[in-house]
């Protein structure tokens, strides 16, 4: 079963995406990647997130980045967004994904840090997933987890 689905907003997002499923691969926590641009392709989103089981959704996006928001709007799941430097050294993004309104929230890390957006993710698996746990511990350095 896939526990981390993520979505990126265009294809040229792939270099943040790489880091998200190294380091995905690297806590051994299963994932799947799509291509869904919120504003080009909004049905093509809704249609992922409905159909996913994945417990964790990441999404990376750049520019006037709603694409974690609206993946936010179709589920009661956490939500994970990445905001991508393209421009404006990624603070229109970065905005775009932190400023969401009450009642609908998107975890937001760094611009460009893929990377805690995989372990933000292990970290809220692992409250239910003890593999996920013991891995994310010895990563950290932790001696228990
Ligand atoms: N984007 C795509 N649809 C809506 C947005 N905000 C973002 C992508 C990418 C950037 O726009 O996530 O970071 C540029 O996309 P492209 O396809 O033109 O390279």
């Amino acid at each position: 079963m896939v526990l981390v689905e993520i979505i990126s907003g265009s294809t040229s997002d792939e270099d943040i995406v790489g880091s998200v499923e190294k380091t995905l691969e690297s806590l051994g926590v299963s994932f799947r990647s799509h291509v869904a641009s919120a504003h080009r392709e909004p049905e093509k989103v809704k249609q992922i997130v409905e159909a996913s089981e994945a417990s964790v959704f990441i999404g990376v996006a750049g520019l006037s980045a709603a694409l974690p928001g609206v993946i936010a709007s179709h589920t009661l799941r956490p939500v994970i967004g990445v905001p991508k430097d393209v421009k404006l050294g990624g603070m229109d993004s970065l905005l775009s994904i932190v400023q969401m309104p009450p009642k609908v929230p998107v975890a937001t890390v760094g611009i460009d840090n893929g990377k805690n957006a995989a372990f933000l993710a292990a970290e809220i698996l692992g409250v239910g997933d003890s593999d996920v746990l013991r891995r994310l511990a010895e990563v950290r350095g932790f001696k228990q987890a």
